[in-house]
Order: C-alpha cells, then sequence, then structure tokens
C-alpha cells in the first residue's frame, strides 16, 4: 500500500470513530474490511466517486423501539430492541435476531454490516441486516420467553416482510423463540409467508437449516485444508461454544473423521482428552436446548473430562484446527499466539468476529489458514436463503438436495475466497481479503447500478 492510499484509509476509519462514538464492535469491523476494500478500489475510480464503501458503512435505518412483556411473577419488564437494516442492494434485508444481554447498537451494527458481505458471497439475492434485543433468555420459564417474543414482534412485524427483511435465529434464538415469533406475525397480519426463517419443518422451515451453518464451517474448512493436500481426518479440534453452530461444528469433525476436544458456554470450558464423540454430542444438545444446562455438568457424566471455570476458553489446549463457535471477541492477540506456538494449521470461525484484529493479524503473520466469519459460517444464512426460495415456491426440497447445494455454495464461497485472496507468495491465501473483497463487489456493482440513492 503506498502512502497515500495509507492516509486515505486512516481519515476514513477516523471518519467512521467520529460517526459512531461508543460504537467499538461496529469501527472494528468496518476497519477490519477498509484496508482490503481501499486496495482494491485503487484505480477504480467509480467506487470512489460513488462512496461505494462510505454508503455500506452507513445503514440504510436502524429501528429501535421498546419491548415490554410482564415476568412470571406480575412483574412488568421492559427491554430494548432493534433492527439494522444495513443494506438490501442484492435483495431483501436478511440475518438473525440475537436475545443477550450484551446486545447493544453496535453489536447489531457490526453483525449487520457483516452479514451485508456474508449474504453476497452465498451467490443468493440477500441484503444485509441483523436485531436483537438486551433479553436474556437464561432462566426464563417458556411462558415468559413466549411473552417476550410476542412483544418483539408486535413492533417488528411492520418493518418485516417476505420481500423486505427476512430475520433468523442467532444467539439466544432457534426454533422454540422463531416459533413464537412466527405465530404472533402470522396473528397479526393474517398472512402465512417465509417472513422467517429457521421455521419448524411443520411450518415451511427447511431440511439442514439447524445444522447448516455447523456443518458449513467444517465444509469450508475442509476445502482450505484440501486445497493444500491436506484433510480433516486425523486432526484434532479446539472448538468454542456449546449452542447450535458449535454442536454441529462438533459433528461435522467427528463425522469427517476428527477428534473434537473441547467445547465452552461463557462459565468456561470443558476438555476430554479421549473425544466429544456424537453420543457425547448428542448429549450436550439436550443440555443447552431442553434442559437449558451449563457445560460444566459435562465431567459428571463423562469421566476423564475436566472443567476450567472463570469464564475461561480453550485456545490453551494444544490442536490442530480450531473452530470459534461462540460469539464476538472470545479470540484475542495472545490467544492467537498460543494457538499458533501449539501449531495450529487452521482456524475456521463459525461465529461472527470472534477473532479481534490483534489475533487476526497474528494468524495472518503467520500464514496459516485462517478463515474469517462471514466466509466459514455463510453456509447458515445460505439454506436460510434456500428456505425463502421453497417458500416462494410453496415446497419442500429433499434433504440429499439440501445437502449437495449447502457443500456447493460452500465450495463456491471458498473458490471466490481464493480468487481475490491470493498474494502471490506461493501457497498462501488471504482468505480475509479474498472474503471482503468478493463480498463487497457484487455489491458495490449493484449500487452503482442504481445511481445515488
Ligand atoms: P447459541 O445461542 O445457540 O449458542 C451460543 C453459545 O455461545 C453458547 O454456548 C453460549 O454460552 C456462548 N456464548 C454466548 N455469548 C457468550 C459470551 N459473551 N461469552 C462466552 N460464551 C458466550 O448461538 P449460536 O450457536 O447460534 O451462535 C454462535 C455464534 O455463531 C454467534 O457469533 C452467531 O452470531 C454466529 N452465527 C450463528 C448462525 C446461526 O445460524 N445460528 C449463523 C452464523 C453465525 P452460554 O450458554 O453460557 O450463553
Ligand atoms: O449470522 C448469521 O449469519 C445468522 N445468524 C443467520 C442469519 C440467517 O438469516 O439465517
Amino acid at each position: 500500500m503506498t502512502s497515500s492510499e495509507h492516509v486515505d484509509l486512516e481519515a476514513f476509519i477516523k471518519g467512521v470513530e467520529r460517526r459512531n462514538p461508543g460504537q467499538p464492535e461496529f469501527v472494528q469491523a468496518v476497519h477490519e474490511v477498509a484496508a482490503d476494500i481501499f486496495e482494491f478500489i485503487q484505480g477504480k475510480k467509480a467506487y470512489h466517486e460513488y462512496q461505494i464503501l462510505r454508503r455500506i458503512a452507513e445503514p440504510d435505518r436502524i429501528i429501535s423501539f421498546r419491548v415490554c412483556w410482564e415476568d412470571d411473577k406480575n412483574n412488568i419488564r421492559v427491554q430494548r430492541g432493534w433492527r439494522v437494516q444495513n443494506n438490501n442492494s442484492i435483495g431483501p434485508y436478511k440475518g438473525g435476531i440475537r436475545f443477550h444481554p450484551s446486545v447493544t447498537e453496535s453489536v447489531l451494527k457490526f453483525l449487520a454490516f457483516e452479514q451485508t458481505f456474508k449474504n453476497s458471497l452465498t451467490g443468493l439475492p440477500m441484503g444485509g441486516g441483523k436485531g436483537g434485543a438486551n433479553f436474556n433468555p437464561k432462566g426464563k420459564s417458556d411462558h415468559e420467553v413466549m411473552r417476550f417474543c410476542q412483544s418483539f414482534m408486535t413492533e417488528l412485524y411492520r418493518h418485516v416482510g417476505a420481500d423486505i427483511d427476512v430475520p433468523a435465529g442467532d444467539i439466544g434464538v432457534g426454533g422454540r423463540e422463531i416459533g413464537y415469533m412466527f405465530g404472533q406475525y402470522k396473528r397479526i397480519t393474517n398472512q402465512f409467508t417465509g417472513v422467517l426463517t429457521g421455521k419448524g419443518l411443520e411450518y415451511g422451515g427447511s431440511l439442514i437449516r439447524t445444522e447448516a451453518t455447523g456443518y458449513g464451517a467444517v465444509y469450508f474448512l475442509q476445502n482450505m485444508l484440501k486445497a493444500q493436500g491436506n484433510d480433516v481426518a486425523g486432526k484434532t479440534a479446539v472448538i468454542s461454544g456449546s449452542g447450535n453452530v458449535a454442536t454441529h461444528a462438533a459433528e461435522k469433525i467427528v463425522q469427517l473423521g476428527g477428534k473434537v476436544l473441547t467445547l465452552s458456554d461463557s462459565e468456561g470450558f470443558i476438555h476430554d482428552p479421549d473425544g466429544i464423540d456424537q453420543e457425547k454430542i448428542d448429549w450436550v444438545k439436550l443440555l443447552k436446548t431442553r434442559r437449558r444446562g451449563r457445560m460444566s455438568e459435562y465431567v459428571n457424566e463423562f469421566k476423564g473430562a475436566s472443567f476450567t471455570g472463570g469464564g475461561a476458553r480453550p485456545w490453551g489446549v494444544k490442536a490442530d484446527v480450531a473452530l470459534p463457535c461462540a460469539t464476538q471477541n472470545e479470540l484475542n492477540g495472545a490467544d492467537a499466539e498460543t494457538l499458533v506456538k501449539n501449531g495450529v494449521i487452521a482456524v475456521s470461525e463459525g461465529a461472527n468476529m470472534p477473532t479481534d484484529l490483534a489475533g487476526v493479524k497474528v494468524f495472518k503473520d503467520a500464514r496459516i489458514l485462517y478463515a474469517p466469519g462471514k466466509a466459514a459460517n455463510a453456509g447458515g444464512v445460505a439454506v436460510s436463503g434456500l428456505e425463502m426460495s421453497q417458500n416462494s415456491g410453496r415446497r419442500a426440497w429433499k434433504e440429499d438436495e439440501l445437502q449437495g447445494l449447502l457443500l456447493d455454495i460452500m465450495a463456491n464461497i471458498h473458490a471466490s475466497c481464493l480468487e481475490y485472496g491470493k498474494t502471490g507468495e506461493g501457497k498462501y491465501v488471504d482468505y480475509v481479503r479474498g472474503a471482503n473483497i468478493a463480498g463487497f463487489k457484487k455489491v458495490a456493482d449493484a449500487m452503482l447500478a442504481y445511481g445515488v440513492v
């Protein structure tokens, strides 16, 4: 990069910081993308003149609203809900809903920004959005969760629609919550449409949507390893999280002949040197979805495993590959150094922005295979896109068709990353750059076609 490009980039980031005070996650996400895009658009005058990146980094709109609900003890509770509609240049806004006490406007803006690039990478016609609330589903009864979801949708319904904005699940939002929200949407509007994805199979959901994010992250890992003549079979894996993405990533690693050593939750991680096999994964799935339990309970059930508490993360456990599948900034520069020192050869991000900027630099400098979330975890939203197609066509595709499409989509995203991420340094591919540029280009070209709108 020349010094004048450097000045432009710095001025751009400073402007993003100035316009978005107190929003560190959003600034971080834009920062991570901007360096690659600035390099790519050098000499491409239209992208500058039409201020494309500046416009993608300014959401189309942000809707913020009050969500009141009544708990089981008849207390009136008040939460804040949002929907960030970032960009609909290539399709209706699309992206998950997160219920977690850590949700802020900054978090949802970063997620909606990332989603815009991710959805573009899938090759399907979907724009970028994200929503959520600072609601903590932990410890709430089913009826409390139901009342919250109904209240949330009572406001959200006027802003979404099958051709407008199609939410789905994310942290704290799974099949149960989607069911309650879809039921309320249908009740208010009297319409049965594909307004949400991740629905139950009985009412318009798609096969393999539940598995798609975790499976897709492992398919992406497999593509990276195969490009170097390597394979998942025989590899040890450290995985963080124990929710939808983590348990399905673990399942696919096991199916492909790898050995999973760790899983975690917000209280700490378990290390099982014997390997977390399918039976143990099934137990964790039930623990987290039905019993709403904690990972610390694992060691009472499976001897030989240990639990490390205090919110510890699993990155100190030596393994060949790592899959961060819990949340943003769960893997910092020091963690990345530990993984590299312990010989990790590949990292595939199931979560969104799990590695902080210092960690990304460590992985890039070490020249390991490093797939950012916007590429590696795109399988989930891709199958959401396929759910939208099935809903529009009023039909349900077979499991093997959907499995084939997911495999193809992940292979195509990998190929796009190779196309734009080649570095001229032997075999080294900068997957971050590849994903950023490939995701940007399609959205940018659509925006150019529309003029200044
Ligand atoms: P779940 O709610 O099913 O599981 C989340 C897991 O992460 C839980 O184990 C949870 O632990 C842990 N976790 C959440 N917040 C924190 C935190 N602040 N610190 C430590 N651990 C935490 O969510 P998903 O599996 O669906 O989502 C995981 C990640 O994957 C998120 O980054 C999400 O954005 C991303 N993602 C999800 C997709 C999907 O289809 N669901 C698609 C693409 C990306 P605990 O139980 O203690 O809260
Ligand atoms: O981050 C994500 O891609 C998701 N939470 C899934 C979004 C979706 O619309 O399926």
